[in-house]
């Protein structure tokens, strides 16, 4: 059908919105050249050797070619941020499928098809920049939208709440969580006494652990979590009218986590777990896509929620206002250079643009200060706006002059406002057509240093999350409780928490308690300074959405690894791997020895892995060929390790023809007379079975985990 005018002008709008990001980042980019100078552009003659008083004499001083390289690599570190330090990005576009003109006037906002150019950075928050990517923690998810009226951030995380109310106890809870301060241990890791030793005393925190306890806080990939905005914002429209409002980032692969022992093997196997699958999903072509979706909230209604909306520690159930999709985010585009993107790229709450606005949530409130102030230190001076990744691509001009690093030449006499020296623009001040409003509040209350009594509710939203997870989530939350108090070296600080989880759940509580020999007492709890028990009503009983279980969405980008020795059979093989192919899967096929190897029918079959660089928690299923290769596998510790592991996380484990005896050597029942074991999928080599075979798999792929397997404790693996 052709295209009408209109729409045809709309895309090449749209288009010309992200080339002009791209070519400004590109003006500055630097691909290899063949001649190496010095920074100054003086051609290097000799890469290897300094200057010396006589070869094997002292080197010279005068040697301006070493001194710029040592001198150069002794400042090539820079702070890393306090929090967050851990991550990595990507760029991409934001396309608005809804127009929001009926609730803001914010440009990006207004017509259905527009895109925006974005970065956005997944990170950790509580490891250093270079700890591990899989620890227990909740993910920062920072988008930066490049939009034509400035850049606008939304830095926000895979959780939708928070520990804390109050931005006054943001520096105690970091001091809390990072590594102990006498000893500088453990790293990454909320597993220990300080941690706890805070959290127990801020029974605010309970929803929050609850969330850090749960599978949320290991994702399987950044690729399959949501985001959330955390606070309420506001959307402010042209007419000034304005409505609470909560964002949510929903993944298109659904939402998906590792188990803990899956996390804590991947961080030593390959700690850069996370990057590497974003990294090679989008070189791939397989882009990671969300779905924007906004909570909107009529400001006058917002009493009647039973809740506060400006306390970070609730969310707003989906029953009782549903989310609005609105948007698509699409991330399809690597970055040149991880420090120079990355690394400096500067996200701020506070980078707002017109129709939208802040609300008076008091940890919002506190990032607003917090993040120009940590950038200022961490990336030099006031002109970390003109770095690359950092740049509008609107133009800006203001008075702000000098400072370090300035790379802008200002022209003119004239660097004040109001002025009569420069021509007439130089003076200009928007009367508040184009600017920024703020909403017009009224506030006459005294000064308090208090906080509001609806913020007293601590635990009917820890409640609900409990309600609302499935009996296998709830044994992960338990067993993460368990781990990380076995940790916890002092007893009372291990009893306050049980004490507390007490007032979240009864049989929760009593669960944590029992294996650490304790017995939660809830009115131990409410005897504390700083509890509140407002006896709350629980917004909704339960919320489905706040469930990871039963999250499909196929198989695309999964990881099958194929272990093969010599004699493999690869017939069946090959329809199989056909079928994950189009599903968009990706095989691996591991042996005990890069190169290939012989087939049964005497053919070569590359091989991608060895069993030395890679182990079963790097994918997500496991398929064993059958012919003679699997009598050479049964004999391989390494390969028995392999299924074993993978199935003790309850992986898909597919076995054609003599692979079958792999399971029975490994004890795992299977095959004829043995009862069906759930998600492992036997098939033949012979050509009628294969598509069977073939479509079998996908099938229990697609669900991902098989909890129901039995006596999983007893596989030594
Ligand atoms: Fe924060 C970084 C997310 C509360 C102070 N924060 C940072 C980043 C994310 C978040 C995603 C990394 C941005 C990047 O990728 O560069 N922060 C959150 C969320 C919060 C939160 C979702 C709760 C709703 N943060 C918070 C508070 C404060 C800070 C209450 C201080 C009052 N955050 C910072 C910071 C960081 C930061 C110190 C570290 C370095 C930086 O900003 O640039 O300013």
């Amino acid at each position: 059908m052709p295209q009408s005018k209109q729409e045809t002008q709309r895309k090449s709008k749209a288009s010309e919105a992200l080339a002009a990001k791209q070519k400004q980042l590109e003006s500055f980019s630097q691909g290899p050249e063949s001649l190496l100078t010095t920074n100054q552009g003086v051609v290097i003659p000799d890469n290897h050797n300094s200057l010396r008083a006589g070869a094997r004499g002292p080197t010279l001083l005068e040697d301006f070619i070493l001194r710029e390289k040592l001198l150069h690599l002794g400042r090539e570190r820079i702070p890393e941020r306090v929090v967050n330090a851990r991550g990595a990005g990507a760029h991409g576009y934001f396309e608005l499928t809804r127009s929001l003109v009926e609730y803001t006037r914010a440009d990006f906002l207004q017509e259905a098809g527009s895109r925006t150019p974005v970065f956005v950075r997944f990170s950790t928050a509580s490891g250093a920049r270079g700890s591990a990517d899989t620890v227990r923690d909740v993910r920062g998810f920072a988008v930066k939208f490049y939009t034509r009226e400035g850049n606008y951030d939304l830095v926000g995380s895979n959780v939708p709440v928070f520990f804390i109310q109050d931005a006054m106890k943001f520096p105690d809870l970091l001091h809390a969580w990072k590594p102990e301060p006498h000893h500088g241990m453990p790293q990454a890791s909320s597993a220990h006494d300080t941690f706890w030793d805070f959290a127990s005393l801020m029974p605010e925190s309970s929803h929050m652990l609850m969330w850090l306890m749960s599978d949320r806080a290991l994702p399987r990939s950044w690729r399959m979590m949501e985001g959330f905005g955390v606070h309420t914002f506001r959307f402010v429209n042209a007419k000034g009218a304005s409505h609470f409002v909560k964002f949510h980032w929903r993944p298109k692969l659904g939402r998906h986590a590792l188990l803990w022992d899956e996390a804590q093997k991947l961080a030593g196997r390959d700690p850069d777990f996370h990057r590497r699958d974003l990294w090679e999903a989008i070189a791939q072509g397989h882009f990671p896509e969300w779905e924007l979706g906004l909570q909107v909230i009529d400001e006058a209604k917002a009493a009647a929620l039973g809740f506060d909306l400006l306390d970070a520690t609730k969310l707003v159930p989906e029953e009782l206002v549903p989310v609005l999709t609105v948007g698509k985010l699409v991330l399809n585009r690597n970055p040149d250079n991880h420090f120079a993107e990355a690394e400096q790229v500067a996200f701020n709450p506070g980078h707002v643009v017109p129709g939208i606005d802040f609300s008076s949530d008091p940890l919002l409130q506190g990032r607003l200060v917090a993040y120009t102030d940590a950038q200022l230190g961490r990336l030099g001076g006031p002109n970390f706006h003109e770095l690359p990744i950092n740049r509008g691509v609107c133009p800006f001009h203001n008075f702000q002059r000098d400072g370090a690093h300035r790379m802008l030449l200002n022209k003119g006499q004239v660097s004040y406002e109001p002025n009569s020296l420069a021509s007439g623009a130089e003076s200009r001040v928007d009367g508040g057509q184009q600017g920024f409003q703020s909403v017009p509040d009224e506030f006459e209350s005294p000064k308090v240093r208090r906080r509001s009594p609806s913020f007293d509710d601590h635990f009917s939203q820890a409640s609900m999350f409990w309600n609302s997870q499935s009996a296998v989530e709830k044994d992960h939350i338990v067993a993460a409780f368990q781990y990380e108090l076995s940790k916890v070296e002092v007893a009372a600080i291990r009893q306050r928490v049980v004490d507390n989880l007490a007032h979240v759940d009864a049989k929760l509580a009593r669960k944590v308690a029992e294996p650490l020999g304790l017995s939660p007492d809830a009115r131990a709890a409410a005897g504390r300074a700083g509890f509140r028990d407002v006896a709350a009503r629980l917004p909704v009983e339960a919320s489905p959405a706040l469930s990871m279980e039963g999250n499909g969405n196929g198989i695309a980008t999964r990881r099958v690894a194929v272990l093969v020795a010599s004699g493999v059979e690869v017939g069946a093989l090959r329809v199989v791997q056909q079928a994950l192919q189009d599903a968009g899967a990706t095989c691996r096929v591991v042996a005990a020895n890069l190169g290939s190897v012989a087939t049964a029918s005497g053919q070569q079959l590359a091989v991608d892995h060895t069993f030395c660089t890679v182990s079963s928690v790097m994918f997500d299923a496991v398929l064993v060929p059958g012919g003679a290769s699997a009598q050479v596998l049964a004999a391989n510790g390494d390969a028995v390790h392999f299924v074993l592991e993978a199935y003790r996380h309850c992986k898909t484990i597919g076995v054609i023809g003599e692979g079958v005896q792999l399971l029975r050597t490994l004890g795992i029942g299977a095959g004829e007379g043995s009862p069906a074991v759930p998600g492992v999928v036997l098939g033949r080599n012979d050509p009628p079975s294969r598509a069977q075979l073939a479509q079998e798999f996908v099938a229990e792929l697609a669900r991902h985990r098989h909890w129901s397997r039995g006596n999983l404790e007893a596989v030594p693996a």
